[in-house]
């Protein structure tokens, strides 16, 4: 006869089993019984997208959310506070808890402790120690920011149904232990492109609750191009009022745009979830649309025509002329006045109607002119070719294992975002029979998003030049919200683990696995996702 103890007994069940084990009747303590303790569909404490740097599971405890757990926040700090405030909005729907918010020191009750000042230098800005017990959860951190991500994790922690929209009967247990979390790099980024197809705000912040979600802290946004401009800009009027308008986008459906209201409640809304707007005005090509609204960007001053098709590089801006600087100078006044992030994204890819020493004078002017306007300068990884972008960002998008120019610049200074098409490029197929998407940096499948290494892509730019990861998504065959979730998801949580988890946490197997049960809770949330072959989901 063999007694199992599992995690969780009560004390008199254990004393008695240690009472048959002085009698020499054999006691198993079986870690795969622990599980008894702990209801179906807890889940593991190692199942965390993206992998954090240390996960110690303690199969002795566990916590067990319920009708009396309190939120409790780090006192006099409102930014504490609306990180618990925004835990508590997650959890209410689906346990029906009334969660109270409080600062720290009011009364005893099973709680969820959220504590700046965690004393840890390398958690950094946004690492977290995350500690699991039977009376409490604590997140420590060094800020607000490292809060949030805490929170994301738990998230993660709790049943699937904890996403469900409505109240669901069952016990809330999170399993026992610790994790201690920090990012590899800085920049954790997505991209959605507004200008082939406007989205609207509402679509836009669902999205940021997603990829908050994996921990991403970047969302750019591509808001002008030769189909469609996508920002209001007070001293250009008819950039938006002309080329926002009815018939612009791909085919000519994708109108909106943006106006500077709406523009700052999303940088705002993203600020909440600890997501920098990045916003991008795409020069000195990709232009069409502004030169439709204002002829006198072209270097004959004759208007082309609206373009609704999805051809690149045709246009460009008359570098020659004072007007496109005068151009170029209010719209980044203006965003840089409505963007408190330190990005401003220039563009500057696939100028391929820009002779290339009219490219070079352009950026010469241009990248120094970001900076004027307090801003650092991002753009597209042809800025390399600019001595100027020494004190920019670049963004990796090509296909190529090495590539000159970016190898050059990293050697000025310049800092990369890596984006290589063919690995994180969202708007490309998964396979031949995706429906949506383009396919011309190749198919990219699950395994293809996650197994390649930022700091070892791209010879000659190494982990100290990587800023970090970001997944594009261009939208030349997206319009709705589920198309955006069908082509992000299951792909962006693995460019997220890339840029969030340490190198030595790499694995695909482990991945696949996390991934899987995510499945439910997109399901559960009503975001679409590609039901990849390649994972078991559920
Ligand atoms: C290339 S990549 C572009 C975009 C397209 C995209 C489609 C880059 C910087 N430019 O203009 O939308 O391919 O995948």
């Amino acid at each position: 006869m063999r007694f199992y103890v599992a995690s969780g007994m009560a004390k008199p069940v254990l004393t008695r089993l240690l009472a048959l084990a002085v009698l020499g009747l054999p006691v198993v303590v079986a870690p795969a019984l622990a599980s008894a303790a702990t209801p179906p569909g807890t889940p593991a404490l190692t199942g965390v997208i993206p992998a954090p740097v240390q996960v110690t599971p303690d199969s002795g405890t566990r916590f067990r959310l319920g009708p009396r757990t309190v939120i409790r926040t780090q006192p006099g700090s409102p930014e504490a506070r609306a990180v618990g405030e925004r835990l508590a909005e997650d959890l209410r729907p689906a346990t029906g808890y009334p969660l109270p918010v409080l600062p720290i020191a009011r009364r005893a009750a099973p709680s969820i402790a959220l504590l700046l000042g965690a004393g840890e230098e390398r958690l950094g800005d946004e690492g977290y120690r995350l500690t699991v017990g039977a009376s409490a959860i604590t997140i420590r951190a060094n800020r607000p920011a490292g809060l949030f991500a805490g929170t994301r994790t738990l998230l993660q922690l709790l049943p699937a149904q904890i996403d469900s929209p409505t109240p669901v009967a069952r016990s809330w247990v999170v399993a026992g232990g610790s994790i201690v979390d920090h990012p590899r790099f800085a920049y954790r980024g997505a991209m959605l492109d507004l200008a082939r197809h406007f989205h609207t705000p509402d679509e836009i912040k669902s999205y940021i609750d997603e990829i908050s979600r994996f921990k991403v802290n970047h969302l750019h946004l591509h808001l002008s191009d030769d189909q469609g401009w996508r920002i209001q800009i007070d001293s250009w009027p008819r950039l938006t009022t002309v080329s926002g308008g009815p018939g612009t986008g791909v085919d000519g459906a994708g109108p909106g745009y943006l106006t500077k209201a709406q523009y700052s409640d999303l940088v705002r809304y993203a600020a909440a979830r600890f997501v920098t707007i990045v916003p991008e005005i795409d020069m000195p090509g990709h232009v069409n649309a502004a030169q439709v609204a204002y002829p006198e960007l072209t270097c004959d001053g004759v208007a082309p025509p609206p373009r609704t098709d999805t051809a690149v590089g045709y246009s460009s801006l008359c570098i020659g002329s004072e007007t496109t600087y005068r151009f170029v100078d209010d719209v980044l006044r203006e965003l840089a006045a409505l963007t408190p992030g330190p990005y401003l994204h220039i563009g500057g890819d696939e100028a391929h109607a820009t002779p290339e020493a009219d490219y070079r004078s352009f950026m010469a002017r241009v990248l120094p002119l970001v900076a004027r306007h307090g801003k650092t300068a991002f753009g597209w990884n042809e800025i390399a070719k600019s001595p100027e972008s020494a004190a920019a960002i670049a963004q990796y998008w090509d296909t190529a294992p090495a590539n000159a120019t970016v190898a050059a610049a990293v050697a000025r200074g310049t800092k990369v975002v890596m984006s290589p098409a063919n690995q994180a490029y969202l708007d490309m197929k998964y396979d031949r029979t995706t429906p949506l998407g383009l396919s011309w940096a190749g198919y990219i499948e699950v395994r293809t998003a996650y197994d390649w290494d930022p700091a070892t892509r791209v010879a000659a730019v190494d982990e100290p030049a990587i800023l970090g990861v970001e997944a594009p998504l261009w939208s030349e065959t997206l319009r709705t919200l589920d198309d955006i979730e069908f082509m992000a998801f299951p792909r962006l949580p693995a460019i997220a683990e890339l840029g969030w988890s340490a190198r030595a946490a790499h694995d695909w197997d482990s991945f696949a696995d996390r991934l899987g049960a995510h499945g439910p809770r997109w399901e559960l949330r009503n975001v679409n996702f590609y039901p990849s072959p390649q994972i078991t989901w559920g």
